[in-house]
């Protein structure tokens, strides 16, 4: 090619490539702006959004652009409508035969601070006056389920597991449905029913129940897990109906503050209620089972 023919040098930093124009790096000013950040509605995995350098991402079957999520996020998450309308069924007090339903009590709270030996201890205190039963979540097992049926707490018809394979939190929040088939199918099996406690897979202090999935939830942390916890806040010690800070004969061991809980507790929570148990102790689990009763008078009123 002639000199006069050639075309003209480029004025990019970019080295000729043989590859084909649609595989070139874009120079910079083709790249597109940094798309907003689309808002994390929390959950394990950070949100991906779908756009390329290049522009949107097509889909390799038909070659159309993707959806962009931001698009789509007010409907996907519900904010183009309100929820002021009648409670959902499932959050409905009666049943469709006009009955009550069973009072719903959530026990949400980190692995390991005393969730299950609430629940086993609630259900000793609690069998002899109340119809009750209990369905547990695991991640991979059924563990909580088969403890309490190893300590014979309750028949085995009345504890019933959900598996929940994921996140707990998103089987208690956001994806409800095993946890309500499980709930009212404990109903339908062993009803009528005054109480069900479902107690969470050990989570972190984000996790909260769906108000569609309990009535009332407890957030139960303990004193090894560090004299901070209430401080830190998050839902679970913020708004939970009831906080219990467990295992308190371990505060000595541990050199877990129990005043300053209790004073970060207050100051989170302002007058909704804690309890300090330990279950090693005398009185056990009496506070939490009075405070259950309380509510289910309030429920039966
Ligand atoms: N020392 C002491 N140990 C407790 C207390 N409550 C529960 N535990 C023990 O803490 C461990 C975890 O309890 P668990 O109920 O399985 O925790 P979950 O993961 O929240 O269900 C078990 O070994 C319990 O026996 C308590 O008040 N004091
Ligand atoms: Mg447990």
């Amino acid at each position: 090619m002639s000199p006069a023919l050639k075309a003209p040098a480029q004025q990019t930093s970019h080295p000729p490539s043989s590859f084909p124009p649609s595989w070139q790096i874009p120079s910079p000013s083709r790249i597109r702006p940094a798309t907003p950040p689309v808002p994390d509605p929390g959950g394990c995995a950070p949100r991906i959004p779908r756009i390329g350098l290049n522009g949107p991402v097509r889909t390799r079957r038909t070659g159309r652009p993707r959806p962009d999520p931001a698009e789509n996020w007010s409907r996907r998450m519900h904010l183009d409508h309100t929820h002021s309308g009648p409670a959902a069924l499932s959050a409905d007090a009666h049943r469709p035969d006009g009955t009550r339903r069973a009072l719903r009590v959530g026990l949400g709270g980190p692995v390991g601070s005393g969730k299950t030996a609430t629940v086993a201890a609630l259900c000793r205190e609690l069998r002899d006056q109340l119809s009750l039963a209990v369905v547990t979540n695991d991640i991979y097992t059924r563990e909580d389920a088969e403890f309490l049926l190893r300590e014979a707490v309750l028949p085995p018809e009345r504890i019933s597991a959900v598996e929940t394979g994921a996140c707990p939190h998103t089987a208690i929040r956001d994806d409800i449905s095993a946890n309500l088939e499980a709930v009212e199918d404990l109903e339908d099996a062993v009803g009528p029913l005054d109480l069900i406690l479902v107690e969470s897979g050990g989570d972190n202090l984000t996790a909260t129940f769906s108000k569609g999935l309990v009535d009332a939830q407890i957030f139960v942390i303990d004193v090894a897990g560090g004299d901070d916890i209430p401080r830190k806040g998050g839902p679970g010690v913020t708004t939970a109906d009831l906080l219990v800070v467990n295992k308190t004969d371990l505060a000595p061991y541990v050199g877990s503050d129990l005043a300053r809980m209790a004073a970060d507790a207050k100051a989170q929570r302002a007058e909704l209620p804690v309890v300090f148990q330990s279950l090693r102790g005398e009185t056990g689990v009496a506070d939490v089972a009075a405070w259950v009763r309380g509510r289910l008078a309030a429920w039966t009123a």
